[in-house]
């Protein structure tokens, strides 16, 4: 008896020393292992005096279960330890401290196309999207650019080794256009154009556009100039002057390039107009009655205007930005000063 009285008394040491799992696992062996203190007394109990056995056999049975229970208790310690040990060392994230806000824009060139959509739209011109990749056909013949016309060397073309190319401008949706609607139709189409440029500050490789198309019988070039000189007053949100030029584009006839009166001078002179109170914006004209034709509307009934902005460069006027190359560009600071907020 006075044995188990020193191993409960040596427990109780030892269960201040335990630390971590290895040291409970030592101390639990120590003490109930095969050769523990209190094991060691249970394999002794069938060698006493039997008036003994019954008394010492409790008293045992007693002490086990006391060492037990602090161990079980000790090890549910140690657990919660080490949980709380684990929580601590992981990065601390705190919902309440205020971020950066750092939310993407559209592009200039979104911006402005969406808004030339609108003004179309309100006029009851439908909306029209143009392949990227075209035949040759569309890109050229279809609009009156046969095989070694000397207009093709205006426009430096992507050929692709299948024989189709990269759309060197929107009239090249003219053709399909005008057999998916037929004749009357108002049609605009924005799209990407590629062409192999000597790179410079208004010159890119990949540039936007914007065509448009109004058929119907009785069109003439008033029509062109009205629909013109009202776009051009939505987009700069005043009131702008338009004149016409002549100009070659073997689709019309006539031909014309469309400029309008400054609208940051009002036509005095400045910077963006180089002094000249015009700007040069729109190559334009009466469609060409082989276009007509090929597209599958007789021209002796229909006459049509057409159109084709160019909407990288307008886009650099309405936002002043002086080099063409930046609406391609990777530097998001452009994207930063056109934020719509
Ligand atoms: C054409 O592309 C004709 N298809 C436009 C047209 C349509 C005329 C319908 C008549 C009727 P042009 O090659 O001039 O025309 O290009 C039109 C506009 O696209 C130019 O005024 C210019 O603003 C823009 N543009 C042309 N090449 C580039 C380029 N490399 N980079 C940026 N913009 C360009």
């Amino acid at each position: 008896m006075k044995e188990l009285e020193q191993i409960r008394t040596m427990y109780q040491h030892k269960n201040k020393d335990i630390h971590n799992l290895d040291t409970w696992n030592e101390v639990k062996n120590l003490f109930l292992g095969k050769n523990g203190y209190v094991t060691s007394c249970m394999k002794e109990i069938k060698n006493l005096d039997p008036k003994d056995r019954k008394s010492f056999g409790e008293a045992v049975n007693q002490l086990k279960n006391e060492i037990t229970v602090l161990l079980d208790k000790k090890k549910v310690e140690l657990e919660n330890l080490e949980i709380e040990e684990k929580i601590k060392s992981m990065p601390r994230l705190d919902l309440t401290i205020p971020t950066q806000e750092e939310c993407g824009s559209l592009h200039p060139v979104t911006i402005v196309q969406q808004k030339l959509i609108d003004v179309f739209r309100s006029m009851g011109f439908a909306v029209e999207d143009g392949n990227e990749i075209e035949t040759e056909y569309n890109n050229f013949e279809a609009v009156n650019i046969p095989k070694h016309h000397p207009a093709r060397d205006m426009q430096d073309t992507f050929y692709l080794n299948n024989g189709q190319l990269l759309k060197t401008h929107t009239s090249a949706s003219q053709n399909r256009i005008m057999k998916k609607y037929g004749a009357p139709l108002k049609v605009i189409f924005p799209g990407r154009c590629f062409r192999n440029e000597e790179l410079d500050a208004s010159h890119e490789n990949t540039f936007f556009q914007m065509e448009g198309m109004m058929i119907d019988k009785d069109v003439s070039i008033s029509n062109l100039i009205y629909f013109m000189k009202t776009m051009l007053s939505e987009v700069f949100g005043k009131e702008v002057n338009v004149r016409l030029r002549p100009g070659f584009f073997p689709f019309v006839e006539p031909g014309f390039e469309l400029d309008c009166s400054c609208p940051y001078c009002g036509g005095k002179g400045c910077k963006v107009c180089k002094q000249s109170g015009w700007i040069e914006l729109c190559p334009c004209g009466m469609i060409h009655p082989n276009v007509l034709t090929m597209g599958g509307i007789n021209p002796e009934e229909y006459q049509g205007f057409a159109f084709g902005l160019g909407l990288s460069r307008l886009v650099m006027m309405t936002y002043g930005i002086d080099d063409i190359r930046h609406l391609n560009g990777k530097d998001l600071k452009v994207l930063e000063q056109t934020k719509v907020k």
